[in-house]
């Protein structure tokens, strides 16, 4: 019996990052896909608790907000850092990842056309915070903070990999990061992930940019 369920659009999006968490940890979901005619009927939204999605049930719990998904599985599957100053640290990352995929998303939803080009162009001055911290931590051979993955490396390399395929030669310039990009997708659960056909048929954005 699957424990949770992920309520979202058919898109990797901002599921994606709860997608790697649940499928590296072994832990068992169903997918409950929204189509566009049952969401623009009004009903759905109407009872999300911010009128958005993704929403991940566990029993009669349901909470809203992706990043707040994260951290409710990372307190559960020990996900957060061994004390409260890892804690930090992993919201921190978060919150920067949280920063560029708003960007990103901008990028994505508003001004694609006119500002692709520069959007790339610009792409080392962040990419160069993430590789610099990568390497605070056991030079960079492992994850974000501390000896075990968080789900901040999740949400990172969701957004890593998103650029990946905006800008194919993002990490060129940064090998650590490319280095943990490859490690952790070939993770074998998230690599089986990747692999599999309706995990590739999933749409990065809906409006079919990427
Ligand atoms: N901060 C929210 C989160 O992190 O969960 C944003 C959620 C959000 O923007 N959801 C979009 C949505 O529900 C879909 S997507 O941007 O994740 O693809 N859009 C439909 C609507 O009516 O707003």
């Amino acid at each position: 019996m699957p424990t949770y369920t992920l309520q979202y659009f058919h898109l990797q999006g901002r599921a994606e990052p709860v997608r790697f968490l649940l499928k590296d940890q072994g832990l068992s979901w169903e997918e409950e896909v929204v189509t566009p005619e049952t969401w623009y009927q009004g009903d759905l939204k109407k009872s999300c608790a911010f009128g958005q999605l993704p929403a991940l049930k566990d029993g009669d719990f349901t909470l809203y907000q992706s990043n707040a998904i994260l951290r409710y599985l990372g307190r559960a599957h020990d996900l957060y850092g061994k004390d409260r100053q890892e804690a930090a640290l992993i919201d921190m990352v978060n919150d920067s990842v949280e920063d560029l995929r708003g960007k990103y998303l901008r990028l994505i939803y508003q001004t694609y056309e006119e500002e692709k080009g520069r959007y790339i162009e610009n792409l080392p001055n962040e990419l160069k915070y993430f590789e610099c911290c990568l390497s605070k931590n056991n030079a960079g051979k492992g994850f974000f903070v501390g000896e075990k993955i968080s789900f901040a490396d999740y949400s990172l390399l969701s957004v890593l990999r998103n650029h990946l395929v905006l800008a194919p030669s993002c990490l060129h310039d940064f090998p650590l990061l490319k280095a943990y990009v490859d490690r952790l997708s070939a993770r074998p659960n998230i690599k089986s992930f990747l692999e599999c056909h309706e995990s590739k048929s999933r749409p990065i954005n809906w409006n079919g940019k990427q």
